[in-house]
């Protein structure tokens, strides 16, 4: 079997000289580098439903994801308007919190409010 370090995830070549002509492994000298990986972000989405209020939405943007007064009401209005949208985007842990954050605050209010993480 040939063997190139592009089937071993995160080591690059440096060297990669050619095999003797044999069966592609013989004589073949590769170096390898260690290669940092970006962590993986997630898309934390709000769903539209038709129960929550408008004015909950927006404190609930403002609360957990800083978002000023006009920015909050826009992103609701899309929600609303389109059924979905992207609120932030963050690591695994960050967004699981935020998740969580959101669907507590809108259970504690009796809200149906609805918020989901997926991978970008
Ligand atoms: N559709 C809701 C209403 O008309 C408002 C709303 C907006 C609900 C965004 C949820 O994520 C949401 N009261």
């Amino acid at each position: 079997m040939k063997l190139t370090p592009d089937h071993i995830p995160g080591l690059a070549p440096a060297i990669l000289m050619s095999s003797d002509g044999d069966d592609g492994d013989a004589g073949v000298v590769v170096e390898t580098k260690a290669r940092t990986k970006r962590p993986p972000l997630y898309k934390v989405l709000l769903l539209n439903d038709d129960y929550t209020p408008m004015e909950f939405v927006v404190a609930v943007l403002e609360r957990f994801f800083g978002m000023n007064h006009a920015q909050a009401f826009e992103i609701m209005l899309t929600v609303h308007k389109k059924g979905v949208a992207v609120v932030g985007v963050f690591s695994h842990e960050i967004a699981e919190t935020k998740v969580a954050q959101v669907m507590d605050f809108a259970r504690q209010h009796q809200h149906p409010l609805q918020c989901t993480m997926e991978k970008e």
